[in-house]
């Protein structure tokens, strides 16, 4: 438990109090004990050691007592028990300019509004106006707020980008004499992030393109817009570069402003060795004449080099790889058979077993586990053994009624708890086809109680699959503090798989950890965690997140049939 941790926690529960309305001097008492640990200068753990907590400004006797169960245990009862009276979203509210706890307090109660893009849909749809207190210049006020936020928090969620770039493209495509229309830059790489959008259109003539995409309603504020290039900025705050260019040229200009930066400097160097030399425009001979390339394939054959998917362009040694024909058979989305995670209103989803089972048909899936959340978690409606029992036979209807165009399988998500075990009995998940593990709570543990927990889990010889490893929600959460390298070595060891989960505010393993996990030989699962139908579209971020990580089709559990998955737990268990 270092200072910020501390602080942090202090500060969040000084928020929550706020929101519910507290003494003011109970809050205040709680932010300047944040403020004084977090300037504190040296380790609180050392003060604590030193039973020196009562010397730190505003620390008093209950303080002291609430710092010492979080050295202790890693965990704060009082702090658990204030985060499930208000929602996560709500305390984050906090965040944007010109919203307090008591206006946060408002939109929650009054529009039962418990997160930042929720409010910015209420926002626009104009009902925050009428409320107490409000009107329609507050109600812009909460507008310009969210959009000064995530300009502040700089970098785009995959998922959020992936959307309105989507959103923007379909116009685009529709200008007469578009002959194509792509996402460039980090999007096309699909990195977790990305911090501007940067977008290709090869037309003969630029004019048209550049004036149907400043009229977009997406458009805020035009930043420049020239013959061949227009940047515009969207009213979430975020910039969007759209250059248009000749038909001839495209297989030049899509590689370099593909990126990334380090993948262009290393492909430039292997030109220059070649007496060429590589442009946006084209690649260029030493006598000065031109190669144009309208193609991308052409671009890395005049280098003599195959081509090489974007997600791979990092400068991660895929120019080695590629140079000694030994870039990896990447997975594709299509490769996928079925998902190993997903729920239902049996816990926390928002359809029912079929409605979830015919939405992963739709997208060409013939399998899919059923894994509600545990009872620990405390979300609402989890599954008990008895509520287990009773959805297998759901679940027999079900597969009765898809008449095998798709199977659903029994499974769980089952809660690590705090101390390594799992929160249902051995002889409920021996009943399972297969069983998912997770780490929701006390993520804020030590790295190694974190891992341990995790390695428990790991082991159980019940537990087929690690959800999301470090539980971390990007741009919101940092993930725990866990030693991914032993959690691999310990999968590969136990023959257990690991999950990407595909969830663009997770992508959890990451790219990084997947590509470790792969030299490791650890079974890697694409799961959508899906809580409503639509989400299975979200398989399409874990796919990117594996490609990423050099992941093949052979290294993906579910790229293999039901058959085979089921083969793979039964192997394990001889
Ligand atoms: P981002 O926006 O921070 O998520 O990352 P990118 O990769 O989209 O970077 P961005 O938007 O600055 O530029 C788009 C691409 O243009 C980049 O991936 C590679 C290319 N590019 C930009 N600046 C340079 C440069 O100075 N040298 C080279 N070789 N390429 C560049
Ligand atoms: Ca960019
Ligand atoms: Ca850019
Ligand atoms: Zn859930």
């Amino acid at each position: 438990m270092d200072n910020r941790t501390v602080a942090a926690i202090f500060s969040e529960m000084a928020d929550i109090l706020a929101i519910q309305g507290e003494n003011y001097h109970r809050i205040m008492a709680y932010r300047r004990a944040a403020e004084n640990i977090a300037a504190l200068g040296r380790p609180l753990e050392e003060v604590w050691r030193a039973g020196e907590l009562e010397t730190i400004p505003g620390i008093g006797k209950t303080l002291a007592a609430k710092i010492d169960e979080l050295m202790r245990t890693g965990r704060l009862q009082a702090y658990e028990k204030l985060k499930a009276q208000v929602p996560e979203g709500v305390v984050a509210m906090l965040q944007i300019p010109d919203v307090g706890p008591r206006k946060a307090a408002l939109f929650w109660k009054e529009l039962g509004i418990t997160s930042i893009d929720e409010l910015e849909k209420a926002a626009r749809a104009g009902k925050l106006r009428d409320l107490p207190g409000m009107g329609v210049r507050s109600e812009q006020k909460v507008l310009e707020g969210i959009q000064a936020l995530r300009r502040r928090t700089g970098r785009i969620p995959l998922g959020v980008a992936w959307e309105l770039v989507q959103a923007v493209l379909l116009p685009l495509r529709e200008v007469p004499g578009v002959v194509q229309a792509a996402p460039a830059g980090s999007l096309r790489r699909m990195r977790e992030t990305v911090g501007d959008l940067d977008l290709l259109v090869a037309a003969e003539d630029p004019e048209p393109v550049m004036a149907r995409f400043r009229e977009l309603p997406q458009v805020a504020e035009v930043l420049l817009s020239g013959p061949t290039k227009t940047s515009i900025r969207t009213h979430d705050g975020f910039q969007v570069d759209l250059r248009v260019l000749e038909p001839a040229r495209w297989g030049t200009a899509i590689q370099y402003f593909t990126g990334s930066k380090a993948h262009n400097i290393r492909l430039r160097g292997l030109a220059l060795d070649r007496g060429l030399s590589l442009s946006e425009y084209a690649i260029k001979r030493e006598d000065g004449t031109e190669i144009l390339c309208a193609t991308e394939e052409e671009v890395y054959a005049a280098l003599g080099l195959p081509w090489i998917p974007p997600e791979l362009r990092e400068d991660r040694g895929e120019i080695e790889a590629a140079l000694e024909r030994r870039l990896p058979d990447l997975i594709e989305l299509a490769d996928l058979q079925g998902d190993l995670q997903f729920h239902t209103t049996w816990s926390d989803g928002h359809a029912s077993l079929l409605e979830m089972a015919e939405a992963a048909r739709a997208r060409g899936l013939k399998y899919g586990l059923v894994t509600d959340h545990s009872r620990g978690l405390g979300v609402a409606r989890g599954v008990g053994p008895e509520e287990l029992r009773r959805q297998r036979a759901e679940i027999e209807e079900v597969n009765r009624k898809l008449g095998g165009t798709f199977r659903v399988l029994a499974g769980v998500e089952v809660e690590v708890r705090a101390d390594g075990s799992l929160d249902l009995p051995d002889e409920v998940l021996a009943e399972l086809d297969l069983v998912v593990a997770a780490v929701h709570s006390g993520l804020r543990q030590g790295r190694e109680q974190v891992t341990a927990r995790a390695i428990a889990a790991i082991r159980n010889p019940h537990v087929d699959i690690l959800a999301h490893p470090t539980g971390r929600l990007i741009g919101r959460r940092e993930g725990a503090d866990i030693d991914i390298e032993a959690v691999l070595q310990a999968a590969a060891e136990a023959g257990k798989a690991i999950e990407i989960n595909a969830h663009p505010l997770r992508l959890d393993l990451n790219d990084v950890h997947v590509r470790r996990a792969v030299e490791l030989g650890v079974t890697l699962v694409v799961n959508s965690d899906a809580h409503r139908p639509e989400d299975f579209d979200l398989l399409r971020f874990g796919v990117a997140t594996a490609r990423r990580g050099w992941a093949t089709g052979a290294d993906v559990l579910n790229t293999r049939s039901v058959e085979e998955v089921l083969a793979w737990v039964r192997q394990r268990n001889r």
